[in-house]
């Protein structure tokens, strides 16, 4: 009886000294601090995920559509270059551009137009410029430009639409994701209808902050596709801050272009039903009131719309993490 007891207890303490090494062999546990989410609304407009600031200062990125030229033959030239750029208030990103500025400039040329194109690379590594309103081979006109080299070549934009160009030097998502985007408009030869028109890009940033306090890419985030920032025109919530003003019952028509490199966009405006929305800006295919409409990576529509009454109508991707993120703005009706 002695001994089973001795034996048993021999046993319990081995196991126990197992068991103590086994837990001294697990890797120490992170300790992660629950997230609460936010119980207090940022705008007491309803579905304002972002402070509402004043129409009265006009926001620092136009978001303007540019008027349509009448020319024929369009000379178009892009220079590339390495900068900082304002992402959200007291943000500085340190950016790869198109023309010194993310999204790079808005072009707009017409059904038909021979694009006469320069690209040139101000930046010290190669990058490169797709467009997706041409057609032609991307080995001859979307090659990799080195430092201070330059490329010239001619297209003509056949097919009308909302296009996005970018940087297609590998990885692109880098590229992209550094600021190398934007939208090319095509309007088509018999024009479109008179309109209030805006250019939206929706992109994202993935950053992590430098000594110096800038932010720069974070590659884990974007792997992971999880953005520190959702935003139209490049910045957090640009148009919450500075309302866009329009007219009650003005015809608005929206180029939405999404750059991504990774979220697809969820277009909504809160409170109207979109008349039409031409799916990648074709003219042969739209659709007639509806609500929400995806806008794919790499993709563009175009949405029409009238506001029916005055007062404040957020824009939004309604994927409303991405909103929180800054992918929301507001029209102000009057
Ligand atoms: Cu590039």
């Amino acid at each position: 009886m002695r001994r089973r007891l001795a034996v048993s207890c021999c046993l319990s303490a081995a196991l126990a000294v197992l068991a103590c090494r086994e837990r001294a062999a697990e890797p120490p546990r992170r300790e992660i601090a629950p997230s609460t989410p936010p119980t207090a609304a940022p705008a007491d407009v309803s579905h304002g995920e972002a402070p509402v600031g004043s129409e009265d200062q006009p926001p620092p990125v136009d978001p303007n559509a540019p008027q349509a030229s009448t020319a024929r033959l369009q000379h178009i030239r892009i220079t590339i270059r390495h900068t900082k750029i304002a992402i959200a208030t007291g943000v500085t990103y340190d950016a790869w551009t198109f023309d010194g500025r993310v999204p790079g400039p808005v072009l707009r040329v017409t059904e038909g137009d021979t694009v006469d194109f320069t690209l040139v690379n101000r930046a010290p590594m190669p990058h490169s410029l797709d467009f997706h309103a041409a057609e032609i081979a991307p080995s001859r006109a979307y090659r990799n430009l080195m430092p201070n080299d330059s490329l010239h070549y001619r297209f003509v934009a056949r097919v009308p639409g909302a296009f996005m160009y970018h940087c297609g030097t590998a990885p692109v998502a880098l590229h992209i994701a550094n600021g190398m985007y934007g939208a090319i408009i095509v309007d088509p030869r018999q024009g479109r209808a008179p309109a209030k028109e805006f250019v939206f890009v929706q992109s994202e940033f993935y950053t992590k902050t430098l000594a110096d306090s800038t932010r720069t890419i974070d590659w884990e985030k974007l792997l992971g596709l999880a953005p520190d920032y959702v935003v139209f025109n490049g910045r957090e919530a640009e148009y919450a801050h500075h309302p866009i003003r329009v007219g009650v019952g003005e015809k608005l028509r929206m180029y939405v272009v999404n750059a991504g490199p990774n979220r697809f966009s969820a277009f909504h405006v809160v409170g109207a039903i979109f008349d039409r929305v031409y799916l990648d800006g074709s003219l042969g295919h739209s659709l007639e009131g509806v609500q929400t409409v995806t806008v794919p990576v790499g993709g563009g529509a175009i949405f029409e719309t009238r506001l029916g009454e005055a007062g404040t109508y957020p824009f939004v991707s309604h994927a409303f993490a991405d909103a929180t993120k800054g992918a929301v703005g507001m029209f102000e009706a009057r």
